[in-house]
C-alpha cells in the first residue's frame, strides 16, 4: 500500500492526520506538485483528476479523494471512531464535515488559488475577483461554526472526529490565503487552540 501525498497541501494531511488519529503508518510517495508532479501521464494513468491524496493498494486497486480515503481507513479499523457511531451522530458528523469542506476549506482554497501569484501555473485562468467574492462567505460560516461551538467542544458534539480534521486544516489554510479568524470567533479560536495541541496536528 501506498499514498501519494504533498507535504504541504491541505487535502493530503486531511489523511495524514486522520492516519495519525488511528494509530495508522502508511509508506508516503511525495508528489511535487510546484514541479506539477500531478500532471504526468503516469501520474495521470493512477489519478485522471490529477489530484493528490491517492491511496494505491497492493494489488493496484485505486482509492482518490481525502474522505473516500478516510473511509477506507474507518471500515478496516474502526477504531477510535472518528466518522460516528449510531445513526444520530454519523448524520452530524457527516454534516459538519461536509459544512467545513463546502463552506469553509473550499471558499478558503478559492480565495488562496486565485491570488497568490505561486498559483498561477496551477490555476488557470487566476481570476482575482473570485478570491474577492469568497472572502465575505468565509466570514460568514466562521460565524455559524463560533455560534455552534459556543456549547460544545469539537465541531459535531462531544467527540472529536473527521470535522475537527477538516476543520483545522481549513483554519490552517487561512495563513497562505493571507487571511485570519476574527478575533470575535472567540469559540473557533479556542476550539482550534484545543485541536491542534493534539499530536496528530503535526502529521
Ligand atoms: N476533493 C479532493 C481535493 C484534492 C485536491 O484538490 N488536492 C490538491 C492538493 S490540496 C491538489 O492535488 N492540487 C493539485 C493542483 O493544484 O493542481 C480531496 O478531498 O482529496
Amino acid at each position: 500500500m501506498k499514498l501519494y501525498d504533498s507535504a504541504r497541501a491541505p487535502n493530503p494531511r486531511r489523511v495524514r492526520v486522520f492516519l495519525a488519529e488511528k494509530g495508522i503508518t502508511v509508506p508516503l510517495e511525495q508528489v511535487d506538485l510546484v514541479a506539477l508532479a500531478h500532471k504526468t501521464e503516469a501520474f495521470t494513468a493512477i489519478n485522471p483528476i490529477q489530484r493528490v491524496p491517492v491511496l494505491v493498494l497492493d494489488d493496484g486497486a485505486v482509492i482518490a479523494e481525502s474522505m473516500a480515503i478516510c473511509r477506507y481507513f474507518e471500515a478496516l479499523q474502526p477504531e477510535p471512531v472518528l466518522f460516528g457511531r449510531g445513526a444520530l451522530e454519523v448524520g452530524q458528523i457527516e454534516m459538519w464535515n461536509r459544512w467545513l469542506e463546502l463552506q469553509l476549506l473550499l471558499p478558503i482554497s478559492h480565495v488562496f488559488r486565485h491570488s497568490h501569484p505561486a498559483m498561477a501555473t496551477r490555476e488557470i485562468p487566476q481570476v482575482p475577483a473570485w478570491a474577492e467574492a469568497n472572502k465575505p462567505r468565509i466570514e460568514d460560516f466562521l460565524g455559524i461554526f463560533d455560534r455552534a461551538l459556543a456549547s460544545r467542544p469539537f465541531a459535531a458534539g462531544d467527540r472529536y472526529s473527521v470535522a475537527d480534521i477538516t476543520g483545522m486544516i481549513a483554519v490552517d489554510f487561512m495563513k497562505p490565503a493571507k487571511l485570519a479568524v476574527p478575533e470575535a470567533c472567540a469559540h473557533v479560536r479556542r476550539w482550534h487552540a484545543a485541536v491542534s495541541a493534539r499530536p496528530s496536528a503535526g502529521a
